[in-house]
């Protein structure tokens, strides 16, 4: 298992969309666990594989102790509006109110090939919508007002520079170790 580079708002693979997964091979789940060990060590709750510079329709996430694999997500259903605040793994200290729907109903591809669907409500489906919009290369910033868009590019800008190549290096952290995010 590896833990693997976050790219950065810039990065032109973030705007990319993915490419469908057709079969779900070992390849794929070695991908699932890379990206579930950078999630984590990044202490993110959601990530998609653009994220970690690959183009395969593949998503991992961890919210409130519930883990999900999915490949070829789509929401197929969804219900009301929730107004909340969103940070992102590949946007680092900027973050910004996004209205997303409160409930949602997901149809997707588990780690085994397996078609499965999952209701979401509240944080669950809030993170489902943003990892599905990062793999049809839309980020969260996209849903700002000119305004709020504007003030969070600037402060993204004075941010950047410490992401050289638009690449973030994520290292594991110990409880209680030194943060050495951008050292190695
Ligand atoms: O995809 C990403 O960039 C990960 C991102 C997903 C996200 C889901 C829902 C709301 C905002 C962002 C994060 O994991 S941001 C950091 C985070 O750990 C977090 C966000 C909201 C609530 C709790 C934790
Ligand atoms: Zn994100």
């Amino acid at each position: 298992m590896s833990i693997l580079d976050i790219r950065v708002l810039g990065d032109p693979v973030l705007r990319k969309d993915t490419v469908k997964v057709e079969s779900v091979t070992d390849d794929i789940r070695a991908l699932v666990r890379d990206m579930f060990e950078t999630m984590y060590a990044a202490e993110g709750i959601g990530l998609a594989a653009p994220q970690v510079g690959r183009t395969e329709r593949v998503t991992v996430m961890d919210v409130e102790g519930a883990k999900y694999a999915l490949i070829n997500p789509e929401v197929i259903a969804q219900q009301g509006i929730s107004h909340g605040e969103e940070g992102c793994l590949s946007i680092p200290e900027v973050f910004g109110e996004v209205d997303r729907a409160v409930a949602v109903t997901v149809r997707a591809l588990d780690e085994n090939g397996h078609e499965i669907e999952i209701e979401g409500n509240e944080l669950l489906a809030r993170c489902l919508q943003h990892e599905i919009d990062h793999l049809h290369g839309k980020l969260f910033v996209d849903y700002l007002s000119v305004l709020k868009r504007r003030a969070a590019l600037a402060k993204w800008e004075k941010f950047k520079a410490d992401y050289p190549g638009y690449i973030r290096k994520v290292a594991f952290e110990k409880r209680g170790a030194h943060h050495s995010e951008g050292e190695l």
